[in-house]
């Protein structure tokens, strides 16, 4: 696995040091905002994490290797490359293709697990997608979190998925669900759900001693799902976004798009439906899971 791990040196000394070190994932970058917006949000969260004394991991796949710490060239390259979007079932296929890749909620719990990572922030993970009874579709993020031994911090599930659906499943895995300062499970865009979440936290060192007596509990960990809202401000409003969702499934239902490429798509509609509203929204909450994710990362565990 040497060969196909390329760590950088500042975040290979900081994991030797045992200081703290953040994961940050690229699909978000290439397919998850519109370009070149991923690349500057990119590099922002990237301040946010050495700002609260973390060193930010971004992780990327090019060139056949697993890059763990990445800097603004190799995005610009991503970028460039139309880079393919890699899950779990697709790392192996396209690190041994020399192709570029941006890594998902999956992939990036893979290696950065793999480098020894033990924190990750990213906005909204996959999950159950609505209409799963015809499509099957089903995030490997899910079965990521169930193998991987990491804090993952989000801004609760996609809005676009079946959210009662994928927090029944989190459980089913064994997934543990921290709110900060929420009893609510978020609903990316939104901060609340109508539905629970496992613990509530009002502090990061809470968060940081039950995340440490999740991993001491077992052998062979889950990781653990630290659900961060929207900040009140940046919230959207429940009709401008009820409004644009409808409108992005009924385009959905009229086009050939699958898969992967689904989750693209209607957040691209989103971002046009809603005059880009749902996008600095999520730029908001991806900041502000940075900025948790580096202070849980800096947090003592005793
Ligand atoms: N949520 C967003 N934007 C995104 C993603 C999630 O609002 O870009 C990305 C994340 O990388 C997540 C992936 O891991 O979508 C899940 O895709 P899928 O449902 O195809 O597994
Ligand atoms: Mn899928």
């Amino acid at each position: 696995m040497t060969d196909l791990l390329s760590i950088s040196a500042e975040v290979e000394d900081a994991l030797a040091a045992s200081r703290p070190v953040v994961a940050l994932e690229t699909t978000l970058v290439t397919h998850g905002l519109p370009h070149p917006q991923g690349l500057e949000v990119a590099a922002v969260l990237e301040q946010i994490v050495r700002r609260e004394g973390a060193v930010p991991a971004t992780i990327a796949i090019l060139d056949g290797r697993a890059r763990i710490g990445v800097g603004a060239e190799t995005l610009q390259q991503l970028a460039g490359a139309g880079a393919r979007k890699v899950n779990l079932g697709n790392l192996a296929a396209v690190l041994a293709s020399g192709r570029a890749g941006s890594t998902t909620v999956a992939a990036t719990m893979a290696l950065a697990h793999r480098a020894g990572i033990r924190v990750f922030s990213t906005g909204g993970i996959g999950g159950i997608h609505r209409g799963v009874s015809d499509s099957g579709d089903i995030s490997a993020d899910l079965t990521a979190l169930a193998r991987y031994p990491l804090a993952v911090v989000c801004a609760g599930a996609k809005a676009l998925l079946d959210l009662p659906k994928t927090v029944e499943a989190l459980e089913t895995v064994g997934v543990p669900v921290l709110g900060y300062r929420t009893d609510e499970f978020p609903a990316f865009y939104r901060r609340e759900s109508g539905l629970r979440v496992d613990l509530r936290c009002d502090s990061v060192e809470q968060l940081a001693k039950v995340v440490a007596t999740h991993f001491e509990l077992d052998r062979n960990p889950t990781g653990v799902l630290v659900a961060n809202p929207i900040p009140r401000k940046s919230e959207m409003h429940k009709e401008v976004y009820d409004d644009a969702l409808a409108r992005a499934f009924e385009a959905l239902a009229g086009d050939p798009v699958q898969g992967r490429d689904v989750t693209p798509f209607l957040l691209d509609k989103l971002d046009r439906f809603t005059a880009g509203r749902s996008v600095s929204a999520n730029r908001a909450l991806l900041e502000n899971n940075a900025r948790l994710a580096a202070q849980l990362a800096s947090a003592p565990s005793e």
